[in-house]
């Protein structure tokens, strides 16, 4: 079982990722998208599957036309751990080696 992180390693963690929030609560992190097409958002959703596939950790998606934002906890911890900020840096890793080019500025 992962451990809940505390305020001041969940600032730590925040540090080696690009631009998520931690919602109000400190319970969730959340980071939005813009893609050029519908289709490039839904290839991005799908691999961002197999990565949580991967990593036995699965997120939260809305994804409304060319947005998408995705919002990570751990429920079995009730709050974040390692796990969370595992998978955001394999997400910002996805989109800076496949999906940069396929961004619009949101
Ligand atoms: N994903 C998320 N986001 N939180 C969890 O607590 C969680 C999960 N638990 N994926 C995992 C699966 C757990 O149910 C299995 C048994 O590892």
């Amino acid at each position: 079982m992962h451990q809940k992180l505390n305020p001041t390693e969940i600032n730590s963690e925040l540090k080696q990722l690009h631009l998520w929030t931690v919602d109000d609560e400190g319970l969730n992190i959340y980071k939005a998208w813009k893609f050029v097409s519908f289709k490039h958002a839904m290839n991005f959703l799908s691999k961002v599957g197999d990565l949580a596939e991967e990593q036995d950790h699965h997120p939260e998606f809305l994804a409304t036309y060319t947005n998408v934002r995705i919002r990570l906890t751990t429920h079995d911890a009730q709050g974040l751990t390692h796990k969370d900020f595992a998978l955001a840096r394999g997400i910002d890793q996805l989109i800076n080696h496949a999906f940069s080019d396929l961004l619009k500025p949101n």
